[in-house]
Order: structure tokens, then C-alpha cells, then sequence
């Protein structure tokens, strides 16, 4: 009796230290987010504070503003080239402007996730393999054809990749010092009282596809999940309060649970299950595919406690003015999509909404629904 008395106590005492631990500024955005799902779906945007379809760099303006009068809900920035020490990101943003507009964008109640296309480690190439692979087929095809397989050592192969910067390989201390570049800059995100800012991270996305160094067929299973590890476990020893982790493959359509749980870091890794959806070919693919995939990854996501979100999307140039409302906005509708952000808007390439596109009055039309979320319907109330 005595001792049940004990450990009741002691349960007590356990769990009142439990709900007592003040929340990280990561676990009140997830919950945050949560709450906010259930009221209906944010907008994102890529690089919105920094360009849109006529302008450039002008501080104060967004294409998504200028069409619907409130920032996204959802802000989205790239790291790729901090790594090398760069002042300006892979589309020649300076850092020190993706720094303020991270700052502010959460000062006014706004969620900030950051990708990351670091350059290739071996071959110092960029992100995308494309070339590396056409190049490395060439040199084998050469080599084979004059009787030197033997040479093929001395290709540059962009399969062992992600094998160089693991703990051991050729160029495990260059991607530390990369992850260094990441961590010190991520540490520079404070509010005005000092407080770090919280960040979706969501490094190494679309790794089912075969276009990134770190993709399906450019590395085993167990290779990405250690690439996966070393990233975290280091910005989380640098960062232990303000990551979110997001885990992003691409559209697939037709995945198994099996295939997709694969490559999965696992629930004690990830926090938001993302996919990356464009429509790249019919519409009717499009719509099959994604279908496909939110109804699988609403189910595991369930299973495993976590929340999802288109985290890129859209449909390039906007060629079908009623696209939003008729195509994508049913889609979103069918699942707990917790945000969606279309990629960046730019001269050559848009996929958000803008006031100069053809989709433009559908998209507005969409935006004043209730459950279509911005930065002042996210308000901290
Ligand atoms: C791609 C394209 C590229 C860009 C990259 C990173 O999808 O938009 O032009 O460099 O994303 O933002």
C-alpha cells in the first residue's frame, strides 16, 4: 500500500515536471499548426518579399499581397550555396536579406519553412546531376570502348555522392563545415527579444526522384538515412530549440506504404510529412497521382502522429486561368493539407499567384473562402 502510494506520488510529481517544461519554440509551432489545421489550409510562397512577376527586390512588396491584399501564411527560402561561404543563395538572394525577411515575416505572425540545394560535395557541381551523370556515361562509354575498365575508378561518379560525406568518406569534413555554414546562419534567426525563430527545415526533399545528388538511385537506402542522421543530429546539437523537421519526397502516384516507409527517417526524425507536386504533364495525371499519394500519406500520417503539406507545388506559367479553383483546390480539400506553397515567381518561371497571371481572378476568388488561411487569418489571437 505503502509503496502504491509512493508511486502515485511520484507519478504525479513526474508528470507535473512533464506539462511544467516550458515548450520549445518547435513544439509551439507544431502545435500552432495543428490548431490551425483544423480551421482550414495556409498559402505558401516561395521567395515571396523578394521578387514576383514585375518586379525585383523592392522591400514591401509580394506578388501575393498585391493580388489578395495579406502576405502568404507560409514563407518559403533556400540556403542553397551558404555552404560555400556565398553572400547570395543559388537565385542570387543575399543572405543578409533572406535573414531580415525570415525575421519579419515571423515578427508578423507568418511561418517560415527554409530548403536546402546544397552544391554536389564530390564533384562541386550544383545540386542537380543531370550533367555529372551525361558526363560520367560518356567517360565510361570512352573508357569501355578502348578496353579501360579499369579506369572507371578515376570517373567522377555521382553514386558515390552521398557515400563521400558520410562519416569516414573522402568529403565527411567539407559537408561538416557545410553543416557548420547552415547551423551558424540558422543561428542568426532571432525575434526582437532574442528568442530563436522557429523554422520547417526541410532538407534532402524529392529524394525519390533520381534529379539530386542525394536521390533514389544515387544512393542505398541505408546511405540516405545515415546522410539524414549526420544533418540532424548536428543541427539539432547546434539548434535543440527551433527546427521543425520536414521529410518531402515528390509526387509518385503510384507508391506502396512499404516503398514509401523506406527511405522514412523514422517518427522520432520527422516532424511534418511533406510531398513536392507539380503538374509537369496532363491533368489528368496530375490529378490521379496526387490523389494517389495524399490519400497514402494522410493514412501513414495518421498512423504516425504527424501533419502533412504540399510543401512545392503548382502548375508552371499558369497556362489554364481556372486551374486553382477547378483542378487543384478539390484536391487539397479531400485531405488534412496543413499548408501548400507554390514555387517561386519569377520573369522565366512562376508558380504562385500574382495579379498579372491569367489564374489570377480565380485564385482571388479562392483566397476569400474561409478555410483558404494567409498571414492575418494565422494571427496569434
Ligand atoms: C528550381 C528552379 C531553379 C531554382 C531552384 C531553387 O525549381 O526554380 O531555378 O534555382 O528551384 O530555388
Amino acid at each position: 500500500m505503502r509503496i502504491r502510494t509512493f508511486l502515485l506520488l511520484m507519478t504525479l510529481v513526474a508528470s507535473y515536471a512533464v506539462q511544467a517544461a516550458p515548450k520549445t519554440p518547435a513544439q509551439q509551432l507544431l502545435e500552432r499548426m495543428r490548431k490551425l489545421q483544423k480551421k482550414g489550409y495556409m498559402y505558401g510562397h516561395q521567395d515571396d518579399p523578394f521578387y514576383g512577376l514585375t518586379w525585383e527586390w523592392e522591400k514591401g512588396r509580394s506578388d501575393t499581397k498585391e493580388l489578395v491584399g495579406d502576405y502568404p501564411a507560409v514563407m518559403g527560402f533556400d540556403l542553397g550555396g551558404i555552404e560555400m561561404g556565398d553572400a547570395k543563395n543559388l537565385d542570387s538572394v543575399p543572405f543578409q536579406r533572406i535573414r531580415e525577411e525570415i525575421v519579419a515575416h515571423h515578427e508578423r505572425g507568418g511561418i517560415v519553412t527554409i530548403s536546402w540545394h546544397p552544391r554536389n560535395p564530390l564533384l562541386g557541381s550544383t545540386a542537380w546531376i543531370a550533367k555529372d551523370t551525361v558526363a560520367f556515361n560518356e567517360a565510361a562509354e570512352a573508357l569501355g570502348k578502348v578496353g579501360m575498365g579499369g579506369l572507371m575508378e578515376k570517373v567522377p561518379n555521382p553514386k558515390k555522392t552521398v557515400a563521400s560525406v558520410l562519416p569516414g568518406g573522402s568529403r565527411h569534413e567539407t559537408y561538416m563545415n557545410w553543416l557548420k555554414r547552415v547551423g551558424d546562419f540558422l543561428l542568426t534567426l532571432k525575434d526582437g527579444k532574442g528568442e530563436p525563430v522557429p523554422v520547417i527545415f526541410r532538407p534532402y526533399h524529392e529524394n525519390n526522384g533520381s534529379w539530386f545528388w542525394w536521390g533514389q538511385d544515387l544512393c542505398s537506402d541505408d546511405e540516405f538515412h545515415l546522410l539524414w542522421v549526420i544533418t540532424q543530429d548536428y543541427l539539432n546539437e547546434v539548434l535543440p530549440t527551433s527546427l521543425v523537421w520536414s521529410y518531402s519526397p515528390n509526387l509518385q502516384g503510384n507508391w506502396t506504404e512499404e516503398a514509401w516507409m523506406r527511405r522514412y527517417p523514422g517518427d522520432d526524425r520527422v516532424d511534418l510529412i511533406g510531398e513536392d507536386a507539380y503538374q509537369w504533364g496532363t491533368e489528368a495525371d496530375f490529378v490521379t497521382a496526387l490523389t494517389a499519394d495524399l490519400t497514402l500519406i494522410t493514412a501513414i500520417a495518421k498512423k504516425h502522429g504527424k501533419l502533412i503539406a504540399l510543401t512545392e507545388c503548382g502548375y508552371q506559367n499558369s497556362p489554364d486561368a481556372t486551374w486553382w479553383q477547378r483542378v487543384f483546390k478539390p484536391i487539397i480539400e479531400q485531405f488534412p493539407v496543413c499548408y501548400f506553397l507554390p514555387w517561386r515567381n519569377y520573369k522565366k518561371e512562376h508558380f504562385g499567384a500574382s495579379p498579372t497571371t491569367a489564374t489570377a481572378d480565380d485564385f482571388k476568388a479562392w483566397a476569400a473562402q474561409k478555410r483558404f488561411l494567409f498571414n492575418r487569418d494565422i494571427q496569434k489571437k
